[in-house]
């Protein structure tokens, strides 16, 4: 059973969207969420789970001592899963990387609060840091929601039925082609005629060759890697 542990300042967060649909009727079969409150971790009359940063500066910087006796605590030596920190600096997530993670044991994600984490603890944990896009958000908690949800709906048994030829578009390295269904005229624009006749030559032909055309005008970097296969 894949298991997606959490280390946040907000458990109160969780599961949130992780609990609905496709993702949270699987919790518990196909996957466990447990969440940490980095709180617990923290020593002193205070319980400061954050410091002023050296050499001055505005903000606050989670402290490496707090951190890593969470880590330990949750995922201790011979823990076999990665242990990721979500954090716009990181290796943008991809599908690929989605892939990976959802053939492995599950995943330790580190949720950073503040102005980030002491770099020491970074290194110290071997954390993978990880970015869902090129934008800054209040804390890791929403792109670790992210994550867990685009690996979770890929483990056996969370899609309703055999859904991997959803992903086939995306996993050729190619955007969506676009998707039609009742009424037949809608505000008067009409279907495509290909997708009402009928013919699933045509129509997987037509599929493919929009999906192309979509990629190449608003994703021409996707279109540069894009290594056309059979079929
Ligand atoms: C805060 C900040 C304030 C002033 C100038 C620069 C600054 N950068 C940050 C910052 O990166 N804060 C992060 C908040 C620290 C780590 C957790 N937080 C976070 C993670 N925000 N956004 C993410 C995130 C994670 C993954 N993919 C995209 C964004």
């Amino acid at each position: 059973m894949f298991r997606a542990s959490v280390l946040t300042l907000y458990p109160e967060m969780f599961p949130g969207p992780l609990g609905v649909s496709l993702a949270g009727r699987a919790m518990g079969q196909a996957w466990t969420l447990d969440t940490h409150l980095l709180r617990d971790f923290a020593e002193g009359r205070h319980r400061a789970v954050d410091d002023t940063p050296a050499g001055g500066g505005p903000g606050m910087v989670m402290k490496p001592d707090v951190l890593a006796r969470a880590i330990d605590h949750v995922a201790p030596e011979g823990d076999p899963r990665p242990r990721l920190y979500m954090s716009p600096r990181g290796r943008p997530l991809t599908q690929e990387r989605v892939r990976e993670l959802a053939a492995g044991p599950g995943v330790v994600i580190l949720c950073g609060r503040f102005e980030g984490v002491d770099e020491r603890v970074i290194e110290a944990r071997a954390l993978e840091e990880v970015s869902i896009g090129d934008y800054v958000l209040s804390g890791g908690e929403l792109a670790a929601m992210v994550l867990v949800d685009a690996v979770v709906r890929l483990l056996p048994g969370v899609m309703g039925h055999d859904d991997s030829g959803t992903e086939e578009s995306f996993e050729a390295g190619l955007l969506e082609y676009p998707h039609y269904t009742r009424p037949q005229v809608f505000e008067g624009r009409t279907i495509p005629e290909i997708l009402v006749s009928g013919d699933h030559a045509r129509v997987a032909k037509w599929r493919r060759s929009e999906a192309e055309r979509l990629t190449r005008e608003r994703r021409p970097d996707l279109w540069a890697k894009y290594q056309p296969r059979k079929g």
